[in-house]
């Protein structure tokens, strides 16, 4: 297949849309102008073929002329490489982009996941785990983001692939009113979806899953 095709579910129920997690490619794509089209694996019934490219049956996944690769940090990083919009050429910027991607993705997002995963399944606040999770992003990780937050716009001096990461991790804890007490957080999230590529890959997000209603009513 040529070109690059973004393999996202045909239809999920509503409260994950917006999140799912192919938005996160669409975005870095519109933001690197990189022409692409979009494909859809069955969200009900998935079948061998969907875990020969993702072997736990998420999505998504992208071909490049042939090259199927999975997990959204990879797909973020080799689209990096194909676009400086999304990753500086310079070794510095590049290494920067790199690590503050895994920090998003292995530090953030390892701590921001559960503690979401708690508040939309309506854990009661004195849930011992529940707290636990809490704690973990914000006493240990959100407060020392704040701190990067304050000085750098961007985490790695331009936009990047790891602001796309970051973002999107923080606008899960904002959607459940986890950055109540992290202003600059908060004020990342705001500037990073205020961008046109982000509010056109949410779109596309939502107009794609209500034509999947439509054509299944
Ligand atoms: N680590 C994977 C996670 C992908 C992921 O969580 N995908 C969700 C969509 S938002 C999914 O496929 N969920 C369905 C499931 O886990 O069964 C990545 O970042 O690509």
């Amino acid at each position: 297949m040529s070109g690059l095709v973004l393999t996202t579910f045909d239809w999920v129920p509503v409260p994950p849309r917006g999140f799912v997690r192919d938005i996160r490619v669409r975005w870095a794509l519109e933001e690197a102008g990189l022409p692409y089209r979009i494909e859809t694996t069955p969200f009900e019934d998935r079948k061998p073929e969907h875990f020969a490219r993702q072997p736990f049956g998420q999505v998504p996944w992208l071909t490049d002329n042939g090259l199927s690769i999975f997990e959204s940090g990879a797909i973020l990083l080799h689209l990096g490489e194909k676009s400086d919009k999304l990753m500086p050429t310079d070794k510095r910027g590049a290494s920067d982009t790199k690590e503050w991607l895994f920090a998003a993705l292995n530090s953030l997002e390892m701590a921001s996941l559960p503690w979401s995963l708690c508040m939309f399944s309506g854990q009661p606040s004195d849930n011992p785990i529940f707290r636990q999770f809490d704690s973990f992003l914000k006493v240990s990780r959100l407060p020392h983001l704040e701190k990067v937050l304050a000085k750098n716009a961007w985490l790695a001096g331009p936009f990047t692939v790891a602001d796309i990461v970051m973002a999107d991790a923080l606008r899960l804890v904002d959607r459940f009113e986890g950055l109540k007490d992290f202003p600059e957080s908060r004020a990342y999230v705001a500037r990073a979806t205020a961008r046109p590529a982000f509010q056109k890959a949410h779109a596309d997000q939502m107009a794609h899953f209500a034509e999947a209603d439509a054509a299944r009513a």
